[in-house]
């Protein structure tokens, strides 16, 4: 069986993550999502609520699991008895972050291999911080995340509907 694991912060998710999300999901038998809680920083939603917020607008996809990890990353791809490790790419900053990663974690783990996937142009602005900027001023995010994302960034901002 193959399985793979796609990591991140998804604080909050965007359109981005999820595209990059049913595309990695085609490919393979059993993808896991793995967001990352790490107790030594504050982002804006809880681990808990990062993953239920995966859950609701990816839930449907019928091999996407979606879990929470600390610690190391490959770690965390040996507990999930996975070999692949997909990353998104939209611009040679993310290249040479990124590369560095997968070279260590390959020395780390050789049985992992990190598989990048190219953003679709549409999505190769956004970040979860560009989403959380405009969230925060009450900006339209309507292009950025889904509906529900969306609802749940108002609350967060405590914004009044426009
Ligand atoms: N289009 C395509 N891909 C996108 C888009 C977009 N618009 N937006 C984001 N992505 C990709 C990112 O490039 C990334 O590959 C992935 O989606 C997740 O993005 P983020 O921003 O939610 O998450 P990151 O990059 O902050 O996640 C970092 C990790 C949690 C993976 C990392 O910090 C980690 O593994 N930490 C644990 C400690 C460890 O093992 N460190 C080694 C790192 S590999």
């Amino acid at each position: 069986m193959r399985i793979a694991v796609y990591p991140g912060s998804f604080d909050p998710v965007t359109n981005g993550h999820i595209d990059i999300i049913k595309r990695a999901a085609a490919m393979v038998d059993r993808l896991i999502i793995g967001v990352l809680h790490n107790s030594a920083k504050t982002p804006l939603f809880s681990a808990q609520e990062r993953v239920n917020m995966l859950k609701e607008v990816c839930g449907e996809i019928p091999n996407v699991e979606i879990r929470y990890f600390e610690g190391l990353l490959v770690d965390f791809v040996v507990e999930c008895n996975a070999a692949i490790v997909v990353r998104g790419l939209r611009a040679v900053t993310d290249f040479e972050y990124e590369l560095q990663w997968a070279q260590s974690n390959r020395i780390v783990c050789p049985t992992m291999d990190t598989v990048f996937l190219v953003t679709n142009v549409q999505y190769s602005y956004l970040s979860s911080s560009v989403v959380r900027e405009y969230a925060s001023q009450n900006g339209d995010i309507s292009a950025f995340v889904p509906p529900y994302v969306a609802e749940k960034l108002k609350e967060k901002y405590n914004c009044v509907d426009r």
